[in-house]
């Protein structure tokens, strides 16, 4: 018997969690996967700070703080605000909570374990039972090229609030980093029914993704659809610099550019219903509601993103 359908998202930053987080709750337990970017890493107070892990962890526990999308909610800020006073780097917010996981998963990897195991062992303390995977368990850091000279990614994002502009970004690490194996398994399963990428920045968390060889070309040669969710809607981005990068890299700010960006392994891509005229021009665009302010309106989209793979398949 074949094994159930199976599923791989493909996630970064906030809005990605959320689409994540709708696809957990509507899928069977067991049948997502959740291949998460960790270009944003960085080594921080010596710590290991994995944001765009630690923001899925924390939407599919119920514990990310809603207004801002990533830390935690209800948290305390007694450590920071003690080490502004002595004179520490305060620039990148950690509350108490936080900085607990990152001090576990410090002594973790210092103890041998692969960031993989001690994403599992974090998912299990927080009652997350979806499959969260880093990318990969190797070195890989997002720098981001601007005319100001190169940052790393969250000097640009964080301490400079994505001003510089943006000429070009690379992946420090891509050329040795190796695809987890259990996103390769994934991929290599004949009950792989689908593939889905979460609204997420196309150059800042999906590109480093794709810079871990073979996954393009996987996603490319798959027999299962691959839907990609478009994170601009009606020209802007709902959070973060994705529609400000595509101009200053010479792009249209528009799903159309997603589906251009994505053209060799998205079968479809899923615009907002505002960018219905889009849909007109370019038969791999759908339109479908794709704004999630509440939970309802992540399973929704989970649901579209589902049903979407489906009329894909022709089941
Ligand atoms: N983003 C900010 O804009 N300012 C912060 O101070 C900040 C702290 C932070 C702490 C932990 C964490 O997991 C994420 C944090 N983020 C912060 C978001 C982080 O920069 C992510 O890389 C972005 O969400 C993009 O993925």
């Amino acid at each position: 018997m074949r094994d159930a359908p199976h599923y791989l998202a493909l996630c970064g930053g906030v809005g990605g969690a959320k689409l994540a987080d709708g696809l957990a709750k509507t899928l069977p337990e067991g049948a997502l996967r959740i291949a998460v970017n960790v270009g944003d890493d960085f080594e921080h107070l010596s710590l290991h700070i994995s944001p765009d892990l630690d923001t899925v962890l924390y939407t599919l526990g119920g514990l990310a703080n809603r207004d801002q999308g990533w830390g935690r909610e209800a948290e305390s800020w007694g450590v920071l605000d003690e080490l502004r006073r002595l004179g520490g780097d305060d620039w990148f917010l950690l509350g108490d909570k936080d900085i607990a996981l990152h001090l576990l998963r410090r002594a973790r990897l210092d103890q041998g374990l692969s960031l993989t195991a001690v994403t599992a062992e974090l998912a299990t303390r927080l009652g997350v039972k979806a499959k969260i995977l880093p990318i990969t368990d190797d070195k890989l850091r997002t720098v981001v090229e601007t005319d100001e000279g190169p940052l790393a990614f969250q000097d640009y994002f964080v301490r400079r609030r994505c001003a510089p502009a943006v000429r070009a970004v690379h992946f420090e690490g891509a050329e040795t980093a190796r695809l987890n194996p259990q996103i390769a398994q994934a991929l290599a399963s004949p009950s792989l029914a689908g593939v889905i990428l979460c609204p997420s920045n196309p150059y800042l968390s999906i590109a480093p993704m794709l810079a871990v060889q073979p996954l393009r070309q996987s996603l490319a040669t798959l027999d299962c659809p691959v839907v990609a969710v478009s994170p601009i809607v009606a020209g802007s981005a709902l959070k973060g610099p994705a529609a400000k990068m595509m101009r200053e890299m010479g792009h249209a700010p528009s799903a159309a550019t997603i589906a251009e960006l994505y053209v060799d392994f998205a079968d479809i891509v899923l615009a907002d219903e505002a960018d219905a005229d889009l849909a007109a021009q370019n038969p791999r665009i759908r339109t479908a509601p794709t704004i999630m302010h509440s939970d309802k309106e992540r399973l929704a989209l989970a649901r579209i993103c589902l049903d979407l793979v489906k009329e894909k398949r022709g089941t």
